[in-house]
This record gives C-alpha cells, sequence and structure tokens, in this order.
C-alpha cells in the first residue's frame, strides 16, 4: 500500500483541510499519515473561531520518524498557518522527498481575489518558495495572481490562463495546475500545464451555480490519492474535479441546506467504486 503525508491544520468542525484528506485518502487505499499544523474549533469562514498554532510540533514529530526511519510516496500540503511554518515544510521535503515519491503543494491562502484571513502579502510571497520546492502545484486563479504577481482577472481568455501556467511554471518547474478555470459560458474545471513537456491539458466541466468551503481540498485529495493509486496527472485530475462537481450537486440537494462544507460522506462510495 503506498503511504503519504498530508500536512495541513485541523478545523475541528468544517469539513476542510485534514477533516477531508484523511478520510477521502484513506478511502482511496492509500495509508495517510498526518501533520497537523494548527487545530482551529472550526475553518475561518466561521466568526470567533479559536486557534492553537502546532508549529513546534513539526521538528520533534518529523524526526521522530526520521529515526524510526519512516519513507513516503508523496508529500502533500495545504493549508499551513504562518510563514515559519513554510520553512518548516521546506526542511520536511528535504527529510522525506527523494526521486522516488512526489511533492504536491495546494498553495491554499486565497479565493475570489482576497487572501483568506488569516493572510498577508508577506506570507504569499513565502507560499512561491513551497512552491518552487514542489513537483505539482494546484493554486486557484486567485492563488496564481498572488504567487506570480500578476493581475487578478474575473473575466478573461485563454491566454491569461496560459500567461499564468507559464508564469507558475517559472516558479514550479514540474506540473502546474490550475483551478477554477472558466474557458466557455457555464463551464469550469482546470488548464494544466508540464513543465517538462511542454504540454498543456485542459479539462472542463459544467458548471454549478454554488460555492461551498473545502472543495479545494476535496479535489486536491481525491487529485494526490488517485496519482498515488496509479494514474496519470491529466486523469487524476480529471477524477478529482467530476467528483467534487458531483459532490457540490449532491450537497446542492441537501434539504438542510448546509453552509459550511459539500456532503462529501454521501458520495464517497461512488467514489471508491470507480
Ligand atoms: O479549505 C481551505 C482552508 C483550510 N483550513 C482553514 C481554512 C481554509 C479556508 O478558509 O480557513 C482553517
Amino acid at each position: 500500500m503506498k503511504r503519504l503525508l498530508t500536512v495541513q491544520d485541523i478545523s475541528c468542525l468544517g469539513k476542510c483541510s485534514l477533516t477531508i484528506a484523511l478520510p477521502v485518502i484513506s478511502a482511496l487505499g492509500v495509508e495517510t499519515v498526518i501533520l497537523p499544523t494548527a487545530v482551529l474549533s472550526t475553518h475561518t469562514m466561521f466568526k470567533n473561531f479559536t486557534c492553537k498554532d502546532l508549529s513546534d510540533q513539526i521538528k520533534p514529530i518529523t524526526e521522530h520518524w526520521r529515526n524510526e526511519g519512516v519513507a513516503f510516496d508523496a508529500i502533500y500540503t495545504g493549508y499551513l498557518g504562518t510563514a515559519e511554518e513554510i520553512d518548516e515544510m521546506k526542511e520536511v521535503f528535504k527529510t522525506f522527498g527523494n526521486k522516488d515519491n512526489f511533492i504536491f503543494v495546494d498553495p491554499v491562502m486565497a479565493d475570489n481575489g482576497r487572501l483568506y484571513p488569516a493572510f498577508d502579502l508577506a506570507y504569499a510571497k513565502k507560499n512561491a518558495e513551497l512552491c518552487a520546492a514542489a513537483d505539482i502545484i494546484v493554486p486557484n486563479i486567485t492563488e496564481a495572481a498572488f504567487l506570480t504577481g500578476s493581475e487578478y482577472k474575473e473575466e478573461y481568455g485563454e491566454d491569461y490562463i496560459k500567461d499564468l501556467l507559464k508564469k507558475l511554471s517559472g516558479i514550479c518547474p514540474g506540473i502546474c495546475v490550475l483551478t477554477g478555470v472558466s474557458l466557455s459560458e457555464g463551464m469550469t474545471g482546470l488548464m494544466g500545464y508540464d513543465g517538462k513537456t511542454k504540454e498543456y491539458y485542459t479539462y472542463q466541466n459544467r458548471r454549478i451555480n454554488a460555492s461551498y468551503h473545502g472543495t479545494g481540498d476535496l479535489f486536491s485529495s481525491v487529485f494526490v490519492g488517485s496519482m498515488l493509486k496509479g494514474k496519470d496527472w491529466r486523469e487524476a485530475a480529471k477524477t478529482a474535479a467530476d467528483y467534487t462537481a458531483h459532490t457540490i450537486e449532491v450537497t446542492l440537494k441537501n434539504p438542510k441546506k448546509p453552509w459550511y462544507g459539500v456532503d462529501f460522506e454521501a458520495t464517497l462510495p461512488e467514489l471508491i467504486k470507480s
């Protein structure tokens, strides 16, 4: 069985970061080792959330693993709380990254043109250093604009996306996948660029008029988990996009109208079967 390390916060209530990555990647049949960066009462879209930073635990925990001779087939980082944690992650990549595994970075920090409440421009700049150490990065358009110092556009064409991908490729020479890319009316999906082959890959799905928290984490978890199950990055990205879109559709039909996260628990069995 493949073994993955994922490093993100635990938002105790909120269905995002580790409370998505752990169940979803495990359900895909991949051993999922977690390194929590912080414990929050909820994700940061709630008011008055509590947060206990766990940065000081990263070194002792990873030291212990190193002494135990633990190895990983992939390392996946998501929401990290502070710039210091990014420095810690770079060390983790040096310790556990090698030619037989890959590093998958979701530079979670922003959406819809704005940084999340906990982050500032210095953090955005620092996040580019993490992306530089990755084999695959999966920013949304807002994150890509912050990472590359580009203008954020809500209305754009394929040229803007290709330009962002080229600039991202200057940071991460491996595979760059932009999410939330809409290339025609009523459609949304992703566009990726492989810096080694110089090839683009586009996948578009029907756009669903709803936005939920944690869907980026769901996409990344299925993406990286599917790669570890042997799928090529394009196939894995397509699987993740289809599954995320389907889960949003199912959530929209829930009469209780959940607002803070998606009903991935309802759709996981189908993902496993597929
Ligand atoms: O889904 C990304 C995410 C993860 N963790 C926390 C967040 C967010 C997005 O806002 O607040 C704590």
